[in-house]
């Protein structure tokens, strides 16, 4: 342990040396007129937006209302389908093929048990270096926040309660072996009694306090929802909006899985979840869908009242927002309720940016990575570039200044050399043992057809395949090898047992 702290000392200030004057600015060098950032996260929200011509039964004013103020990406998609590394390449600014992170693991790793990431400046931390007043509540990264990021941390409560005393409706376990599997937050149901008694309310409330403050030196205020992540709890009020009769079911198709390579078998292989045949069975569906609009309207609400409390602050007009989604969410769709997949629903997720010089109500079609959230951010509030950065800044874009980058694509990686790419026209997957799937979204946009197959298809597969992350890396430590999933790896030790 001393030596690798040793290690890691060395490498810290190797890094100062390294960085120079151009990753790090001192206060007074910030312009007076330097805006504050609001930093919003959304834990497991897919695109069942109003303003993403989502869901046709989702009730979202709020959300609908910030796109109006800014721009609005419709096409963006998670770099990892899975909170964790989901959110340890946004706030490294880096693919999780390039850091080895694609699993869950305790956020104080990521710096120090892994030698991909040892020296890297986390998002709100380059803030914090260049000058700005720090501040952080609830979901974030996977847990909280890596310890110091913030200057003034709410936390995050622990787990997703409030919990009823009993579940509602599913065991948590599912058809699973509880012993390999353990259990999942998964349950739907009306509870508790008040939006009051939720942590994403109570967060928003010391979210609005902040907004309510002096500071010497300009903001950033990031807030993390827990909701709608399972358990899919919310009061009675935001069911009620949604009556179960009213709403329309997902796309399905029973034997869509049958043309896709085993290994998006193994990945997909989840009976702790419920499975879209278990909720036509049982009648859940309907449900299922119900509990998860219900959250989203609840995020909505409380989004709204930050959103008042911004607009009333001495702030409103410095203020840069951006709002994300760490990955989406399947609903039924390929055949089970989860995200845990490299398939069009979930790594599609909302991606909104408004600023003082950024035009209002401006939708971008063309595919966008949360990676590119890092150096956005970096430019919309004038700090230096950060040469660790992977993704590229979208400022230029939102304003008009170049034309829609009709080529750029969007890349989600799901274990070690599992990765799928999105353009504006396809998405293809290849996984690690070369097994392939090719969509076309023109005429195909539930992926219901794998065309990769097909010979006169050879070409586009060329193509696309110049995307694929040239490095993989392995989670290189120290840590419990069951966080990281490698698909084929893991069955093999299964079976060898
Ligand atoms: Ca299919």
């Amino acid at each position: 342990m001393i030596k690798l702290n040793l290690f890691l000392l060395l490498c810290g200030s190797l890094t100062l040396l390294s960085c120079g004057n151009s990753e790090k600015t001192s206060n007074s060098e910030l312009s007076p007129d330097t805006p504050n950032v609001l930093f919003i996260a959304v834990d497991d929200l897919n695109d069942w937006l109003g303003c993403m011509n989502g869901h046709p039964n989702t009730k979202t004013p709020n959300f609908d209302r910030l796109a109006a103020q800014g721009v609005l990406f419709t096409n963006a998609h998670c770099q990892a389908p899975l909170c964790g590394p989901s959110r340890a390449s946004l706030m490294t600014g880096l693919r999780p093929s390039t850091t080895g992170i694609y699993g869950m693991i305790d956020d104080n790793m990521i710096k120090s048990d892994n030698d991909a990431t040892g020296d890297i400046l986390f998002l709100p931390e380059y803030f914090k270096n260049n000058g700005y007043h720090t501040m952080g509540i609830g979901k974030l990264w996977h847990s909280h926040a890596p310890e110091g990021v913030f200057d003034e941390s709410g936390g995050r409560y622990k787990g997703f309660g409030p919990l009823p005393e009993k579940r509602f409706v599913w065991d948590g376990f599912g058809t699973s072996d509880p012993e390999n599997y353990g259990r999942t937050s998964t349950d739907w149901g009306a509870f508790p009694e008040a939006d009051s008694l939720m942590p994403d309310h109570q967060s928003i409330d010391w979210a609005i306090e902040r907004l309510g403050r002096d500071y010497d030196k300009p903001f950033f205020l990031a807030m993390g929802f827990l909701r709608p992540h399972v358990p899919l709890y919310v009061p009675q009020r935001w069911f009620d909006i949604h009556p179960v009769e009213d709403l329309e079911m997902t796309p399905y198709k029973s034997d869509d899985l049958d043309d896709v390579p085993p290994v998006a078998h193994l990945i997909n292989d989840l009976p702790m979840m419920p499975s879209t045949d278990w909720a036509i069975e049982s009648n859940e569906w309907p449900n299922i869908i119900q509990a998860y609009l219900a959250c989203i309207s609840f995020v909505d609400y409380e989004l709204g009242r930050m959103l008042d409390a911004l607009e009333k602050s001495k702030y409103a007009e410095n203020t840069v927002v951006v709002l994300w989604s760490d990955h989406g969410y399947r609903l039924g769709e390929k055949g089970t309720f989860a995200k845990h997949a490299l398939w069009e629903p979930a790594t599609n997720a909302p991606l909104i940016f408004t600023a003082p010089n950024l035009p209002k109500g401006k939708v971008i079609e063309t595919p966008a990575e949360m990676l590119s959230i890092y150096p956005t951010l970096l430019e919309l509030c004038g700090l230096p570039f950060y040469s660790r950065n992977e993704g590229v800044s979208l400022v230029q874009e939102m304003r008009g200044e170049v034309s829609e980058t009709k080529d750029r694509v969007a890349i989600t990686t799901f274990g070690m050399n599992n990765h799928g790419v999105r353009t504006s026209g396809y998405r293809y997957i290849r996984y690690e043992d070369g097994g392939e799937e090719l969509y076309d979204h023109n005429s195909d946009p539930n992926e219901w057809t794998n065309i990769a197959g097909k010979p006169e298809n050879a070409d586009i597969i060329e193509g696309l395949s110049k995307y694929m992350p040239s490095v993989n890396a392995r989670w290189n430590v120290h840590s419990e090898y069951k966080f990281q999933p490698y698909f084929v790896e893991q069955k093999e030790r299964t079976s060898i047992k």
